[in-house]
């Protein structure tokens, strides 16, 4: 009988940062409710992250493992594409 035993540790999964970019047509309002909605924040913090995206350019919005976080740019882009609005919302690999 052959015994396999462990030699390394389990890898934690590849994770992914999930940034939102600032546009000049996406309405704060809309940037809090997708923050709050699909990101868990509270609405301070979905306000405080959706002003420091629309002050610094970029943001993040949450780490996630990779294919949540893929998944949750998907949702993200498909609220505002629906909404009509050019909101974008991008993956970025942590090392
Ligand atoms: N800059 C947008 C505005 O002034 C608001 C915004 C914030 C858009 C963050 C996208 C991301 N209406």
């Amino acid at each position: 009988v052959v015994v396999e035993r462990q030699t390394q540790k389990p890898k934690p999964p590849p994770m992914c940062q999930v940034l939102m970019l600032n546009d000049d047509f996406t309405p704060m309002e809309f940037v809090v409710a997708v923050l709050q909605e699909f990101f868990g924040k509270t609405l301070d913090m979905a306000t405080q992250i959706m002003l420091s995206i629309h002050n610094e350019g970029r943001g993040v919005c949450g780490v996630y493992p990779r294919e949540i976080a893929e998944t949750k740019v998907a949702l993200v882009m498909d609220a505002a594409a629906q909404a009509g609005h050019p909101l974008q919302c991008v993956c970025e690999p942590l090392s």
